[in-house]
């Protein structure tokens, strides 16, 4: 079957309209670019987003830090753990900068962003010289960094770390792989155009991941240079302890395939998903958008909220683990947004209202498959400040603009 005929069959052919239209090269290009959509796949993939209603939360039971482990609470035990997996050289770490920064106000990726320090340097600089600090407290070993990046965001990421000498790191110990991508729907489930002969495509959310580590060979390269564990964390939190001894310490001596650190989410409409436990002793996250009022603004005796184990996005996972989950399709979950299109003219569109939806796979949705759970208590003051929104977007530090533009 053509690709013609295949779109035709799965009630897509409206990314044909503009075909005749087209130059034979363009045509070539659409018809490459819808053919490798998952045609077949399409409508399910579309009403699973529609359907998915996350863990029933009917049963759930929050996950605070009496059941759990609290990092002030380490007596050097897991500190030393943590300093050892990374003297054997069998901690990796994966930063998470697939993100466009669109919140920030920012046009290149969020690591780039000058965060006002008199220093001046950027987030990317920071947690470099943060790994390379648990290297020099460990003594010997190397910590292999991983950086997730998206289409939007790879060459400039690469570039800059390129143009700063990857910030003292070795340039053998850093590697850059992709996420995917997926297609943006009308709200009826019709893939949109981005241009006559384009695909609108997004990336696939922060849980993209695995099938990044999958298809990139990054498990395998991981398995290769005998690296047990990892620790994830998302490129914007300025206060992020990378390759933090303690918490990677913490989820090895617990024997943890999965471990996720929090902070008490003090207000209710603070944008961190929260941690639960479903009614057959499941961990999950629920994301702050999914998560109802009443489940949010649900105080225990004491006044403090009883969901209160706010996720940062800084993960452990064993290479084992990752190994399992990577090849799992995980749940598509809804973002409503304006995504820029064409009309039935042709012409470019940039809606004011969201016009159609992206789907987004969230990395913790693979808590669910963990043997054992590991949760760690952080203090906020130490180890979360995020950076989301800006009033101005200054300049990218050391910005390459030459290379770049
Ligand atoms: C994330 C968490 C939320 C909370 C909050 C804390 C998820 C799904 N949600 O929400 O529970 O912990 O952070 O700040 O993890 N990213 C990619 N590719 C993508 C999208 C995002 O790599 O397609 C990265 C992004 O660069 C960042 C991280 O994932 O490092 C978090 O993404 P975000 O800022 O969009 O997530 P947010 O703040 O909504």
């Amino acid at each position: 079957m053509t690709v013609r005929e295949r779109v035709q069959k799965a009630g897509q052919e409206q990314v044909f309209k503009f075909f005749d239209s087209l130059s034979k090269a363009e045509q070539d290009k659409l018809e490459a670019d819808v053919g490798s959509l998952p045609i077949e796949d399409l409508e399910r993939m579309f009403k699973a987003s529609q359907t998915y209603e996350g863990p029933d939360v009917a049963g759930c039971k929050a996950v605070n830090a009496d059941r759990t482990g609290v990092a002030s609470k380490d007596d050097g035990t897991w500190f030393k753990k943590g300093l050892e997996l990374v003297s054997e050289s069998k901690l990796a770490v994966v930063l998470l900068a697939g993100g466009q920064g669109t919140r920030l106000g920012v046009s290149y990726p969020k690591g780039m962003y000058n965060i006002g320090l008199p220093s001046g340097k950027s987030l990317f600089q920071i947690q470099a010289e943060r790994l390379k600090r648990v290297e020099a407290l460990a003594g010997k070993g190397t910590i292999q960094l991983y950086v997730m990046t998206s289409g939007p965001t790879r060459a400039k990421t690469e570039a800059f770390f390129k143009a700063n000498n990857f910030f003292g790191l070795k340039a053998c110990q850093v590697r850059f792989f992709n996420q995917g991508t997926l297609p943006c729907f009308s709200f009826e489930g019709k893939v949109l155009l981005q241009n006559k002969s384009t695909v609108a495509r997004a990336p696939d959310g922060n849980g993209g991941i695995y099938l990044g580590l999958k298809n990139e060979g990054i498990i395998e390269d991981m398995k290769a240079k005998g690296i047990t564990s990892c620790h994830f964390y998302c490129v914007d939190n300025s206060l992020v302890k990378v390759a933090d001894p303690t918490f990677v310490g913490f989820c090895a001596t617990l024997d943890a395939d999965c471990g996720n650190k929090s902070v008490v989410k003090t207000i209710p409409t603070e944008s961190v998903g929260v941690v639960v436990q479903d009614a057959q002793g499941v961990h999950h996250v629920v994301e702050y958008s999914e998560l109802s009022t009443e489940m949010a603004e649900k105080r225990d005796e004491d006044k403090q909220l009883t969901f209160r184990a706010g996720n940062i996005c800084n993960h452990y996972f064993t290479v084992e683990f990752l190994e399992k989950v990577c090849s799992l399709e995980l749940p598509y979950h809804v973002a409503k947004k304006k995504i820029p299109t064409v009309n039935d003219d042709g012409e470019l569109i940039k809606p004011e209202t969201p016009n159609g939806i992206k789907l987004e796979k969230f990395i913790f949705d693979v808590f669910a498959f963990a043997k054992k759970f590991a949760l760690l208590e952080v203090d906020r003051e130490d180890e979360f400040s995020p950076l989301k929104n800006s009033d101005k977007a200054p300049r990218a530090q050391n910005m390459i603009q030459d290379t770049l533009e």
